[in-house]
């Protein structure tokens, strides 16, 4: 008999196919309480878990008692208790290497939007405000030779650090646990301590994962460091960043705008200050949300559900010492 999973997040037919060669697959449109009663059975059965999003934890996993695997559709996993999966003796899989580029793309182009103020300009050709030549009103800053802080290097922030190095001759700075070689030796980036890097940088691209060293590790102090032609970006976890603090520093002037991709509470509620601000290009968390680099996240999810049930992983695995056991 083929082992039960639950899949809750729709995933395109040719993948949904390859996950059924190897399992007997229910579907559900995620772990919200309206699935309930069909999910709870399903859950009961469940070897594995295919998805993203939602909280899975002691009390997720009380109900999922045969779960030997959980495999998520993307590289952040704080929405998992890792010490509860442990001791579970759950592998948790990710997909971290699929979707570095189209990340860093996406970082960049928030670096390029609050710096030229992309979004809000052509908002005001929209509304028909450009009605003769462009006086200082439209200008932005420059992008090019200023100086981009990297918080965080992992795969993401070195990808960031060779577009900014040698697309745009920027110097990179970053604040890291470790030396990181080859961020240095490429990019000629420059590690240093966290103030450092904030009184340094124009631009501060956040890429850290969530974590409770991490969590709101940008706030009130952080932000007054920073240059107040700064500008912070955020692609990494909203909660990284003091979201009232970042309000109150762009209303105050005392930094000079922010793109951010993602939020304290996701989706941004409509009511949020920071929509009401020209000098914030807000997304709605679309760090890796291309068609090609999606469809790899999925089809890496599923490789990685395969190999974790049928005990062939390699990689992708967040807890391997389970299999050291
Ligand atoms: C995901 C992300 O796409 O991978 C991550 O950690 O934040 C995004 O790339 C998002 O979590 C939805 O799956």
């Amino acid at each position: 008999m083929k082992p039960s999973i639950v899949l809750y997040k729709t995933i395109p037919d040719d993948l949904r196919e390859r996950l059924d060669q190897y399992f007997t697959v229910h579907a559900f449109d995620g772990l919200h309480p309206d699935n309930s009663a069909a999910l709870e059975q399903a859950l009961q059965q469940a070897e594995g878990i295919l998805g993203s999003g939602g909280k899975i934890d002691e009390t997720f996993l009380q109900r999922a008692p045969k779960l030997r695997a959980a495999s998520t559709i993307s590289v952040g996993y704080d929405n998992f208790d890792v010490e509860a999966l442990n001791a579970h003796n759950v592998l948790l899989m990710h997909t971290p290497t699929v979707l570095t580029e189209t990340v860093a793309d996406t970082l960049m182009s928030l670096v390029l939007a609050s710096a030229r103020r992309v979004v809000e300009v052509a908002e005001r050709v929209k509304s028909g405000e450009w009605q003769g030549s462009i006086g200082p009103d439209w200008y932005g800053v420059d992008v090019h030779h200023k100086t981009l802080g990297i918080l965080g290097m992992g795969r993401i922030g070195l990808a960031l650090a060779q577009r900014a190095h040698f697309g745009f001759g920027m110097p990179v700075l970053y604040n890291a646990r470790r030396t990181h070689q080859e961020a240095e030796q490429r990019f000629n980036a420059r590690r240093c301590d966290l103030d450092t890097l904030l009184a340094e940088s124009d631009f501060i691209c956040i890429t850290l994962p969530l974590t409770d060293e991490t969590f709101h590790m940008i706030g009130r102090e952080q932000l007054a460091k920073m240059k107040q032609s700064g500008i912070l970006i955020n692609a990494g976890r909203g909660p990284v960043v003091d979201e009232q603090a970042l309000i109150d520093a762009l209303q105050n002037g005392t930094i000079h705008a922010a793109g951010l991709d993602v939020f304290e509470q996701e989706p941004l509620p409509v009511d949020s200050p920071l929509l009401k601000l020209p000098n914030v290009v807000a997304l709605p968390h679309i760090g890796s949300a291309t068609h090609e680099t999606r469809y790899g996240m999925a089809a890496c999810a599923v490789d990685n559900l395969i190999a974790a049930l049928t005990g062939t992983v390699k990689e992708n695995c967040v807890n391997m010492q389970l299999l050291e056991k």
